[in-house]
């Protein structure tokens, strides 16, 4: 199964997103995510002008040999553009491989071992009532768990919820093509939060899973006080508490809450979790197939984590594409230590005519059709009809003007 052809795409259906396809010599192509959130060209510029020409020719059977290859084979490891670039090769070879043998991915991870996907969506508002209103809809489908997030009162400006200028909170295309700012302050956040899941768990009692994103902005020792605080309301788990560069920093907060702890949706690779995992200071790996080295890049840390009884949450935002959340849901239907996967949703009324895939939901769960390899497809001339648009996350600047995390 030689490779004869490796093709590029950044196509904007709704948001950007880079697609790669191995094409090989029998005609069969494989399809992968590389889409990394505002740096979208650069990775395409590394797949097209340092990777493809070094594929040409080899067996996409060897998807082992050729992830080393990349890896190993590059001198500078690791790094967002890098591991999305090998992991977006890593899926196309995996699907290549399903679509050769006539077997979903999972089935060569070893086979189903649940029947679904359990998924947490995300409810967001202006006010508490805004946000338990969104969540009750989400219950409504039968999801059995969500994600809440709220604005922050005295806080001009929002958090996890969308402002009027945005259709869409992920959907950041400003008129400006610049990153906007938003203002944070941690005392105003602290202080309202625990009251925002108090009231969830009035309003639901506990019959639903309720999680929280963090989005790195807190200390080690004020991500304590909050898992403290959110201790009565046991979350599922609260996410990105802290910056996630510092391994020793889940350990700290570790030692004050019983709060369960997600991380790693910024991670590449397995060395970025190491630490964490061995010491069973989290609880959850975020990491995503698209950004820390594809399938493969993905199963190896899960393999780990199983040892240290830390459960996969794969980051499933909207800025990866149909093939990486496709990618999730293989592995997620066969990783042994599945914790939960984050759904926002799969696809637009206009991705979906860009990428068709075999999902949906019911129940709060996700189903897969059995499609040979990942099960996704991608119309290249609708994606020419969406080109890339520049677009960035936002930065977030403390009130004095100090540029904080987003
Ligand atoms: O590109 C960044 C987004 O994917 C991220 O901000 C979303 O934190 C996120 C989440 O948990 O989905
Ligand atoms: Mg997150």
């Amino acid at each position: 199964m030689k490779i004869q052809d490796v093709k590029v795409f950044v196509a904007s259906p709704g948001r950007n997103f880079v697609t790669l396809k191995i094409i090989t010599e029998e005609g069969l192509y494989g399809l992968g995510d590389a889409t990394v959130n505002g740096r979208e060209l650069a990775v395409a510029a590394y797949l097209k002008d340092h990777v493809a020409p070094c594929l040409i020719g080899k067996d996409a059977h060897n998807i082992e040999d050729i992830w080393q290859y990349l890896y190993r084979g590059v001198y500078w490891r690791k790094g967002p553009i890098n591991m999305a670039a090998i992991g977006a090769v890593d899926m196309a070879l995996w699907d290549l491989k399903g679509k050769a043998a006539g077997l979903p991915v999972y089935q060569l991870l070893g086979g189903r071992s649940r029947k679904g996907v359990t998924l947490y969506a995300h409810a967001q508002g202006a006010t508490i009532e805004e946000t338990l209103g969104a969540a009750q809809v989400w219950i409504d489908k039968g999801f059995k768990a969500v994600r809440l997030q709220c604005a922050i009162p005295g806080l001009e400006g929002t958090y996890g919820v969308k402002t009027k200028e945005q259709k869409d909170y992920f959907a950041m295309q400003s008129k400006r093509y610049l990153p906007p700012e938003e203002p944070w302050s941690t005392a105003k956040y602290l202080n309202f939060i625990p009251d925002l899941f108090k009231a969830a768990r009035e309003r639901f009692g506990d019959s639903v899973e309720l999680l929280h994103d963090v989005h790195h902005r807190l200390t080690p020792i004020e991500a304590a006080r909050l898992g403290k605080a959110l201790e009565p309301y046991h979350l599922f788990f609260l996410e990105d508490a802290v910056a996630a560069e510092n391994q020793e920093s889940c350990a700290v907060i570790r030692q004050h809450t019983t709060t369960p702890l997600a991380i790693g949706e910024i991670y590449n690779t397995i060395w970025d979790c190491k630490g964490m995992i061995e010491n069973q200071s989290i609880d959850y790996i975020r990491v995503a197939a698209t950004h820390a080295g594809g399938i493969s890049g993905v199963r190896r840390i899960a393999d780990y984590a199983g040892l240290f009884h830390v459960r996969t949450a794969f980051h499933g935002p909207p800025d990866i594409s149909p093939i990486g959340h496709a990618a999730h849901m293989h592995l997620g239907l066969w990783v042994p230590n599945f914790g939960i996967q984050e759904f926002v949703r799969f696809g637009t009324e206009v991705s979906d005519r860009v990428f068709s895939y075999p999902m949906r939901v019911e129940d709060g769960m996700a189903l897969l059709e059995d499609k040979p390899g990942l099960g996704v497809d991608f119309n290249e001339d609708e994606a020419d009809l969406h080109p890339y648009k520049r677009s960035y996350l936002p930065v977030s600047r403390l009130e004095d003007g100090t540029l904080w995390n987003w």
